[in-house]
């Protein structure tokens, strides 16, 4: 079998990638995310293959993070590595494809998870759906683009908000914030999914393409790569230490200030 982590579904014209560990509530580990990479890879050069739609298995989880108990031994040039590594194979493969992503998001898209929803081109959601950025709560900040894409879609105040409280928002807080277009009853979010996929399916894929290119094209570089600088040091700091253990062990941090 070609994917271990991910299940990939092609009828055409529409595709479907369902990220398949319900048990880790789907976390993003090194193995799912460069299965995902070679997923979107190879749909976006099927010709048959207009639009894709990502979503998680299992009633949880869209996708709880990245996967904790991997990076918690990393040190600065592997936690930097592995941002850079980890935008460029997934999050920004993603939101630069020529194929429009939907991200069908149920259940809990944290860290990694909601990052991956924020790289995805239009996001839907059930009601039971909850995002946040708890990275800070880990003594890390957000690595796969999320300090970025975050305030590109719901604004400077509401980013900086959800990132320095860590807090979860639900689902319909999160549609008035314009992280999600519409928010649907559990049962009817991979229908709301198609639904949204049979609008694009009118139109050009070619002018579709191009649009994709001309929007991203009006956000810069710069806070991305100063993001994976800024994430390889966190790795450094004694409350990433303190953070990553205190999950494990299911207790509260103790933190330090610098
Ligand atoms: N990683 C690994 N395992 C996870 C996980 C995660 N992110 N989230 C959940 N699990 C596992 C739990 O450990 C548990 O496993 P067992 O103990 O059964 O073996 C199982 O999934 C079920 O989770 P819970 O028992 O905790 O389920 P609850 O319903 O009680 O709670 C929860 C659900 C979503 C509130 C809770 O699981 C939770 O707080 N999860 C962690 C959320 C989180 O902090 N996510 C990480 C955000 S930080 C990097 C780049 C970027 C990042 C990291 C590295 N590099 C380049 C190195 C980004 C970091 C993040 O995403």
């Amino acid at each position: 079998m070609k994917y271990q982590n991910i299940i990939v579904e092609k009828k055409a014209p529409k595709a479907y990638i369902t990220i398949n560990r319900p048990k880790q509530l789907n976390a993003l580990n090194k193995a799912t995310i460069d299965e995902l990479h070679d997923a979107f890879d190879d749909l976006n050069k099927d010709k048959d293959i207009h639009v894709i739609i990502l979503t998680g298995a299992g009633e949880k989880a869209f996708v709880a993070g990245a996967d904790i108990k991997e990076f918690m031994n990393f040190n600065e040039e592997q936690g930097k590595n592995l941002a850079a590594q980890g935008q460029e194979q997934l999050f920004d493969f993603v939101e630069g494809l020529e194929t429009p992503v939907i991200a069908a998001v149920n259940g809990f898209a944290l860290g990694g998870g909601l990052e991956l929803a924020l790289a995805s081109h239009i996001r839907v959601a059930s009601d039971n759906a909850k995002v946040g950025l708890p990275e800070v709560s880990l003594g890390v900040i957000p690595g796969y683009g999320g300090t970025q894409r975050l305030a590109q879609i719901i604004g400077k105040g509401r980013a900086l908000e959800m990132i320095l409280t860590a807090e979860m928002k639900d689902a319909n807080t999160a549609k008035e914030y314009g992280l999600f277009s519409v928010v649907v009853p559990r049962d009817q979010l991979l229908n709301t999914a198609d639904e949204m996929a049979d609008k694009i399916l009118k139109n050009s894929p070619q002018a579709i393409a191009l649009a994709i290119k001309a929007v991203n094209a009006g956000y810069g570089r710069e806070g991305f790569e100063k993001e994976i600088e800024l994430f390889g040091k966190a790795f450094t700091t004694t409350d990433f230490k303190e953070g990553t253990s205190a999950f494990v062990e299911r207790r509260k941090p103790d933190f330090t200030k610098n």
